[in-house]
Formats: structure tokens, C-alpha cells, sequence
């Protein structure tokens, strides 16, 4: 316990001094003191980082195969990922910044050089055989701008068996596999029109360069790949290398990604290498066995593959934090759907009794979130919870229980927040 401690706070004191760790209010010398007296530095440190215990630090880094920080305060790490906590996001804006982004890696991030990288269409679909474009070949298309999600499907999956008493398989994830961002690049259609599409095209697979997946049962899956029908490859797919203004970072697909609005994480290809268009329909293990509901309440052999997102709500606050009684609280949150926009939210603060409208802060838009915020002076000291729950576009609102399936995709259940009154 200790010895983790002190790594990570070694670990915090290095992306401090290099820029990278937020520290808003605190002045450099006073946190440098703070981290030296918690045996974070030698006494007499000159700050500079002993080649060796630089290493150990980044041999014994929680989250293997993630480039950026993962401070402690802005994610929870498991395994080779990691998701942001809704604590870290209040005040931070419309868009979850960058360095706060959840990251969902499969095996680790790889390194890929921009100008060595190259895109390369092929299958059956095309015209005239294989295309293929650098980077500057995309970046010379027209340009398109969307502010859009990135959910996993698993997302809220510890739900399941928390509140529901139902294990399932997979990534424990609380709300935090989630975030908005401002992609820039070049529609997807755009590049499949170039290639020259043929008549009977039907199925559109976009591979990583990540290294290739071994699951848990020690099958090699190859290379993260997932189909995508045509109509939605041609609809509002982007192959995106820009993320709220800044050249796409490493752990988020460098230098290009696919984006795919509305539907759940694993569509949108990190590190995307090739595209085989297909005349024939494709299947990957990310649309069979993968990302389909498997369970009693489910289709014998599962359903069809998952393509949108749910309807969510999350507090921007921790689980159990504290709140002083005799106080007005502003509660903010947010939440989304992926088959609409949000139109309204409504917050209860006694677990469900009561509940009444939060202000929404944001216009409501498609693929993506809306803010709100609602007051609360909570009266008498003790353990308190918290619901918020959410009604789209398309008439869902999200329900008391989540229907199980086994891999426990696509929880939409109001989630219970628990909090605690201090007197
Ligand atoms: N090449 C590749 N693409 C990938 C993945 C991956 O491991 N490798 N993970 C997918 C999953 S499951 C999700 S939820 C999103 C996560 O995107 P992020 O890490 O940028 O948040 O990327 C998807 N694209
Ligand atoms: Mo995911």
C-alpha cells in the first residue's frame, strides 16, 4: 500500500514538472515540498530522476501499454485500461479534455510514425483494386467537423452485479468508459467514393495496427477489426486525426481512428491500417461472439450485432462523497443516448421517492451529452442516494432494472449514488 503510494506519487511529481499533471491553485514549490515530505523525493533532490527508478516507476505502471498520465484523481485503472471519474469532469466543460479521456486498449498502444503510416482499401467492394493514402492524401480531402461520443458498450457494467446481483463477464467499468470529443477529419464516404465502390459492396471492416488479441481463453483473435454495413459507413463515419484540436494522442488511435457516432466503442477502430470493402457480408470475432446479448432474455445464439448506444445519466461527483447538511448543493451531471437527443432528466435525492426536473445547460444534440444541474440542501445528517434519470428523443427512458445478458453490454438502469450527508 505504501510502496504504491509512493510510486504514484512519484509518478504524479514527474508529470507535474513536465507540464502534464493538473495542479490548478497550487503553486510548483509548495507541491514539490508536499510530494518531497511524503518521502516522494529524497529530502535533498535536485529533482532530476535517477535513470533507474524512472524505469521501475514505468515497469510497475498500473495501466501497461497507455502512454499518457493516469493521474489518481481522473481514473480508475483496470487492467490494460483505464475510465475517467465523473469527480474529474465537473467544471471542465462541454468536452471531456484530452488527458482526462477514458482509454479502452485491447492489448497496448502502439507507436505508429504519421509520416510513415499509410491507409489501405481493399476487398471484393472495390472498382479497381487496392487504394491506399498517407496522411497528407486525408488531410487534403474536404474536412469535416463532429462532436460525438466514444462509449464502450460495456459501460456501467459493474452495475449489473452491484445493483442488480448479476455478474458479467468483462471489464468491471462504473460509469467512466465514456467521452465527447470535437473530431476533425475526412468523411469516410468521401475516401470510399475515391477508392471507387462497387454496385454490390455491402460490408465495410476497418482493422487496427495494435497488435493482435488474445482472449482470456488464449485464442488468437488477430487484429481489432469490426464490420460495418455500408449504408452507416456511408452515412456519418469519420476517419478522424484531429480530437478537440489537437493531432489524435497515441492512446486514442494515432494518427488516425475511425469515429463512428452513435454506436457503441468498438466501431470506431483506433490505429486504423486497412479497410477491406466487401461484397460478400464479414464477420470478426467483435460481431459474433463479441458485442451481441447472450442470456436467457435473449435470442437462441444471441441478438443481432450491437450498433447504438443506450440512454445513461451520471453524477459528476464520486460515490460517497460528502455533502454537508444545512447546505445548498449544486448536483451537476450529465447524459446522453445514442438514438436521440436528450429531452429531459429528472434527479430524485431521497433513492426514488420523489422526483423533479434538473436544468438542462446545454441545447440538446445528437451523439452526444447534456449538462445539468439541479440544487439540493440536504436537512439531516447520514447516508443519502442519489438517481438521475433520462428520457431521448426516441421515447427511452432509462428503467429501474437493465434487462442481463451475459457479457453485460448496454446498461442503461438509473444508477443509485450514494452519498453522504456530514453534520
Ligand atoms: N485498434 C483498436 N481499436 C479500438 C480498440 C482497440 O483495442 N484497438 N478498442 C475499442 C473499444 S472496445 C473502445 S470502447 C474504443 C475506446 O476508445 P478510446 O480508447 O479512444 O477511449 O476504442 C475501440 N477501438
Ligand atoms: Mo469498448
Amino acid at each position: 500500500m505504501t510502496t504504491n503510494e509512493r510510486r504514484y506519487d512519484r509518478r504524479r511529481l514527474r508529470q507535474f514538472l513536465d507540464g502534464t499533471a493538473r495542479a490548478e491553485g497550487i503553486d510548483r514549490r509548495d507541491l514539490i515540498r508536499l510530494l518531497a515530505a511524503g518521502g516522494a523525493v529524497a529530502a535533498t533532490s535536485s529533482l532530476a530522476w535517477a535513470p533507474g527508478a524512472a524505469a521501475a516507476t514505468v515497469a510497475d505502471d498500473p495501466a501497461p501499454g497507455i502512454v499518457k498520465p493516469l493521474p489518481e484523481d481522473g481514473f480508475v485503472v483496470h487492467g490494460t485500461n483505464a475510465e475517467t471519474r465523473w469527480s474529474a469532469l465537473r467544471g471542465t466543460g462541454y468536452h471531456t479534455p484530452n488527458e482526462l479521456f477514458f482509454v479502452r486498449n485491447h492489448t497496448r498502444t502502439p507507436t505508429i510514425s504519421a509520416a510513415d503510416w499509410r491507409l489501405r482499401l481493399w476487398g471484393s467492394g472495390l472498382r479497381g483494386g487496392e487504394v491506399e493514402f498517407d496522411l497528407d492524401a486525408l488531410r487534403a480531402l474536404p474536412t469535416t467537423v463532429h462532436t460525438a461520443a466514444v462509449e464502450c458498450a460495456g459501460n456501467g457494467r459493474s452495475f449489473y452485479a452491484t445493483q442488480q446481483g448479476e455478474a458479467a463477464s468483462g471489464t468491471a467499468w462504473q460509469l467512466g468508459a465514456i467521452g465527447v470529443a470535437r473530431w476533425r477529419g475526412v468523411r469516410l464516404a468521401e475516401v470510399l467514393r475515391r477508392a471507387g465502390l462497387r454496385r454490390d459492396a455491402v460490408d465495410v471492416q476497418p482493422r487496427g495496427l495494435d497488435d493482435p488479441f488474445v482472449d482470456s481463453s488464449g485464442a488468437e483473435l488477430g487484429r481489432v477489426r469490426r464490420p460495418l454495413p455500408l449504408a452507416k459507413a456511408l452515412d456519418d463515419v469519420l476517419l478522424a486525426y484531429e480530437m478537440n484540436g489537437a493531432p489524435l494522442p497515441p492512446d486514442h488511435g494515432h494518427p488516425v481512428r475511425v469515429l463512428v457516432p452513435s454506436w457503441i466503442g468498438i466501431a470506431s477502430i483506433k490505429w486504423v491500417g486497412d479497410i477491406e470493402v466487401s461484397a460478400e457480408p464479414l464477420y470478426s470475432p467483435w460481431n459474433t461472439d463479441l458485442y451481441r446479448l447472450f442470456g436467457p432474455d435473449h435470442p437462441e445464439g444471441g441478438s443481432a450485432p450491437l450498433t447504438r448506444q443506450t440512454v445513461k445519466s451520471a453524477f459528476e461527483l464520486a460515490f460517497d462523497a460528502p455533502l454537508a447538511a444545512g447546505r445548498t448543493h449544486e448536483l451537476t451531471g450529465r447524459s446522453w443516448s445514442g438514438a436521440g437527443v436528450i429531452r429531459s432528466v429528472e434527479v430524485s435525492t431521497d433513492g426514488g421517492r420523489r422526483w423533479r426536473p434538473a436544468r438542462l445547460k446545454d441545447a440538446p444534440r445528437r451523439d452526444s451529452w447534456v449538462r445539468w444541474s439541479v440544487p439540493w440542501t440536504p436537512r439531516r445528517p447520514g447516508s443519502a442516494t442519489l438517481l438521475a434519470r433520462a428520457t431521448d428523443s426516441a421515447g427511452r427512458t432509462q428503467p429501474e432494472r437493465s434487462v442481463y445478458n451475459q457479457q453485460g453490454y448496454l446498461f442503461d438502469a438509473v444508477v443509485r449514488h450514494p452519498v453522504l450527508v456530514t453534520g
